[in-house]
């Protein structure tokens, strides 16, 4: 492609001049927009963000895609080549909080400095963004990824197994509007009995998502996993460390793209993925590999956990009361489901605790909004004054 370019500038030369000059150019320009629209398309690009594009006039540079993030500076992918990118002071100066900040996945607007270096000029509207609360305790989200397709759960059927977490990841997918596909990996480790047990306790609590079950090792269930993969739509992996996530993909690459770790130096707390990135697969797919997560802290909206929780969603529109907290009202049809054993109690448990951290986020997030404000008063009183003192 760059080559390409500079024969075009070249070239430009006999344009003027010659016939034959002018058909070469034409024939090189649309070899080099061909070849640039297979790279963008390779990368995701489609019908929708040209729409988008168009729908928005956005004046974006070079068309590029984030492949990974280093302390702020960030691999893109281009149709001229990757290169480390730079975010615009003004891109800066108006973020108001992390999120305004690239992430993993998105399509950007650049301009290049020379041929590996570029500073990015503006972020494409995220179509989806996977966040979780930011670990700790501020009331803040922490983007995972964006412009995700499709979200592959993964969970290793041996010790990481845990149906509570499994609804964490859900409620995640579910906020974000990606579809969940729940891998179960590992599954040598088991006898075939024990992998139906896990996949009817799955089916209980999760009636809509696809489950696979798959493993590295004798490679079982990989070609039911490589049907799913679609060309031109991003994967997101999410699990535990050491759940396999990376191997996984280097079975579907077909080759070690990404390095993987033992589960002795798992245990010990080193994560073998540190950072996350984008990885493009020979058959089209488009895969992000995350680092192993610690919490998954939920951030989400209601409506998610009702997704999530459809059982219990659609039972409690049955209640006697509508604002039913299904504690011990009469008439509550969540607690008779459960004393008839048709809803696990664990997971009523479940739902009502991440219930409680979605509402704890919503509210503390509305109080920082409210101290923000007040504190943004103060200071603007303050400068008033100091105006007046002036005079
Ligand atoms: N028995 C068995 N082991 C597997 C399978 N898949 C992965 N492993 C092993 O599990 C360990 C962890 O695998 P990784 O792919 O590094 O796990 P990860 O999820 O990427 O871990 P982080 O990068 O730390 O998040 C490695 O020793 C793999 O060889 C499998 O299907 N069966
Ligand atoms: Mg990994
Ligand atoms: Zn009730």
């Amino acid at each position: 492609m760059p080559q390409i370019k500079k024969i075009l500038s070249v070239s430009k030369l006999d344009v003027a001049t010659t016939k034959a000059g002018a058909e070469i150019h034409a024939i090189l320009s649309s070899i080099a927009q061909i070849m640039e629209n297979t790279v963008l398309e390779r990368l995701g690009f489609d019908e929708y963000w040209l729409t988008h594009l168009n729908a928005h006039d956005l004046e974006m540079g070079e068309l590029g895609r984030v492949i990974s993030e280093h302390k702020e500076r960030y691999v893109v992918m281009t149709a001229a080549g990757t290169m480390m990118a730079e975010i615009m002071g003004n891109l800066r100066f108006s973020a108001e909080s992390r999120s305004d900040f690239p992430a993993v996945g998105d399509w950007v607007g650049l301009s290049f400095y020379n041929e590996d270096k570029g500073l990015i000029r503006q972020i494409l509207p995220r179509k989806t963004i996977i966040e979780r609360k930011a670990v700790g305790g501020a009331a803040e989200k922490q983007v995972i990824a964006t412009n995700i397709d499709f979200t592959l759960i993964v969970q290793s059927v041996d010790r990481d197994f845990n149906l509570n977490r499994l609804q964490r990841y859900l409620a995640i997918c579910h906020t974000a509007k990606c579809t969940p596909i729940i891998v179960l990996n590992k599954i040598d480790l088991i006898s075939e009995k024990e992998l139906s047990t896990l996949i009817n306790q799955v089916q209980e609590r999760t009636t809509d998502t696809q489950i696979l079950a798959v493993s590295n090792e004798t490679q079982v269930g990989l070609k039911f996993l490589k049907h799913e993969i679609k060309p031109g739509k991003t994967y997101c992996l999410l699990g535990s460390s050491g759940v396999g996530k990376s191997s996984l993909l280097n079975s579907l690459v077909g080759d070690e793209v990404m390095k993987t770790n033992t589960i002795s130096e798992i245990s010990k707390g080193r994560h073998t993925t540190s950072h996350r990135e984008l990885i493009l697969l020979p058959d089209g797919g488009i895969f992000i590999d995350n680092p192993g997560m610690r919490e998954v802290g939920i951030a989400d909206s209601q409506e998610a956990l009702d997704i999530t929780f459809s059982k219990i969603d659609a039972l409690s529109q049955e209640c006697k009361y509508k604002d039913c907290q299904h504690v011990k009202e009469s008439g509550c049809a969540v607690r008779a489901a459960i004393e008839a054993s048709e809803i696990d109690k664990k997971e009523f448990e479940n739902y009502q605790k991440m219930k409680r951290e979605s509402e704890y986020f919503e509210s503390t997030v509305a109080d920082r909004r409210r101290k923000d404000k007040a504190r943004g008063k103060i200071i603007k009183q303050i400068l008033k004054g100091k105006k007046s003192e002036k005079w």
